[in-house]
């Protein structure tokens, strides 16, 4: 049976979504964050040295990173229905789609939410407004500018059509998924960007996206918008 090494409100949920949208049965291993961190247990480091979720072990073979163990899951269990033929234009969209989601977005998410955990965290008061003014400067000199590009490009990508490899769903919209809820809660997107709050209500409404919560329990992103 394939295990899903499930770390709450994380990644992982986006791989049990995958595997009810292929029909593949698989069992959870549920991971808490801890309280004060918000990091993983020290347990996650026995099924893979990194420690972070997802991780997933089939038949003996473990897989960890979302874009890898996505590409494990289609190849392995896929009949064409969430992927692109090889070698067509969707298949390029495919690819770079399952790539820009954690090698282009997710590292703007990331120093988002740490600058936030600066902004927000209790400290000596003489030493606060000299963090909150690092963090400004961060936020001024090179995360807005970024995070607004790259919104700006996804909500064209999907004003042109309703998945992002064209008209028809793919692993690249489950890839993409967690990132833009990612945005959600720590950028404006739901006022400022209509088709990726469009897209992001068109995912939740699928009937795999919801038994995949069903098993995964509660799922809730950590935020960080400012003001
Ligand atoms: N690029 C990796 C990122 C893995 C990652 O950072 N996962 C987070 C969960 S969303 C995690 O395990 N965080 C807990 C920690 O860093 O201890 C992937 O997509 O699998």
């Amino acid at each position: 049976m394939l295990i899903v090494h499930h770390l709450e409100n994380s990644r992982s949920q986006r791989i049990l979504w995958l595997l009810e949208e292929l029909g593949v049965e698989y069992e959870i291993k549920r991971y808490g964050r801890d309280k004060q961190t918000s990091l993983a247990p020290p347990e996650l480091k026995e099924i893979h040295p990194l420690g972070k979720a997802p991780v997933i072990v089939d038949n003996g073979v473990t897989v960890a990173e979302s874009g890898a163990i996505i590409e494990y899951l289609v190849h392995t269990y896929d009949d064409d229905k969430l992927h692109p033929s090889e070698g067509s234009a969707e298949w390029r969209s495919y690819t770079y789609w399952m790539h820009y989601a954690e090698g282009t977005f997710m590292p703007l998410m990331i120093i988002s939410l740490i600058l936030t955990r600066i902004e927000t965290s209790p400290m000596l008061f003489f030493v606060k407004p000299v963090a909150k003014g690092i963090a400004g400067k961060v936020r001024a000199s090179y995360l807005d500018a970024n995070v607004k590009n790259n919104l700006a490009f996804l909500d064209q990508t999907l004003s042109e059509s309703t998945w992002f490899c064209g008209d028809r769903f793919t692993a690249a919209d489950v890839q993409m998924s967690f990132a833009l809820e990612a945005a959600e809660v720590r950028t404006d997107l739901a006022a400022s960007y209509p088709h990726l709050a469009g897209f992001l209500q068109t995912v939740r409404a699928r009937p795999a996206y919801k038994a995949a919560l069903d098993r995964g329990g509660h799922y809730e992103l950590m935020g960080g918008k400012r003001g």
